[in-house]
């Protein structure tokens, strides 16, 4: 089954997924792929791997096959750049930051990574990636024209915007490490106005910022510092898990 059906499936079955980002530049690959079995074991329902800064070449292929020998979960590439291919991965998230300020980032990334893509028959997965306030690194990286936190508006309208392209994802991201997750009336307003798989990722620390990101709308969640941490990994990332999938019956579809 292909990734994105995988997803679809547990989306409805579940009422949203969780992925596991793993940035390649972090750790180790023979560690990566021990947070990946760890995140496995914690029930989460697929692997991220990417960073903002270029892990490509052969630190991000050693990092995605230790992870393929440590869990059976799909392998998704989260790539900052055309770098970031690996023909070790099931799938890869090919995107477009729609409010970048540098076209490198809209469309001259993927037109030099796309050939890259069909050559090794990875799956892409069209999606479109929106930067909200504080942003982070990814932010500053992209060159970011930030969404202000209090503008649902603007973020209605990038990803009514991606829709209309036909883009089957949009992931709302806050910033690896964001002090504050994307606004839950962004994710309410967002959901209401489009068909979208919604993704939200950035500062989401804890079960409760999960589950009430789930009840306003979002299909999947996303965690990456939280597998980063040594102590209390497999815990962390259970209750995390636990939460978005019991958020269930309370999601407001639109
Ligand atoms: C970053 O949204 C992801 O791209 C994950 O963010 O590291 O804050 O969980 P965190």
């Amino acid at each position: 089954m292909k990734v994105e059906e995988r997803l679809r499936r547990i989306i409805s079955l579940h009422g949203a997924a969780h992925l596991t980002l793993i940035d390649p530049e972090k750790q180790s690959p023979e560690e990566a792929g021990k947070m990946a079995w760890e995140a496995d074991a914690a029930g989460t329902d697929g692997i991220m791997v990417g960073g903002s800064t270029r892990a490509g070449g052969k630190r991000l292929d050693d990092t995605v096959i230790s992870i393929k020998e440590n869990t059976d979960l799909p392998v998704i590439l989260f790539p900052a750049n055309e770098t970031g291919i690996s023909a070790h991965a099931d799938a890869i998230f090919f995107m477009s930051m729609l409010n970048s300020r540098d076209t490198y980032y809209i469309t001259g990334a993927q037109r030099l990574g796309a050939p890259v893509v069909k050559k090794l028959g990875l799956e892409p997965i069209s999606m479109a990636y929106l930067v909200v306030e504080p942003g982070g690194a990814v932010g500053r990286v992209g060159k970011a024209e930030l969404i202000p936190r209090d503008d649902k508006e603007l973020a209605v309208a990038y990803a009514l915007a991606a829709q209309f392209f036909g883009m089957r994802l949009v992931y709302l991201e806050a910033g690896s490490g964001a002090d504050r997750p994307v606004p839950v009336e962004m994710i309410r307003a967002v959901r209401k106005a489009t068909d979208v798989i919604l993704i939200v990722g950035g500062g989401i620390k804890t079960p409760e910022a999960a589950a009430e990101r789930v009840r306003a709308g979002a299909d999947i969640i996303v965690t990456g510092t939280l597998v980063e941490q040594s102590v209390d990994r497999h815990a962390r990332i259970k209750e995390i898990v636990t939460a978005i999938k019991a958020a269930r019956t309370k999601k407001a579809k639109g």
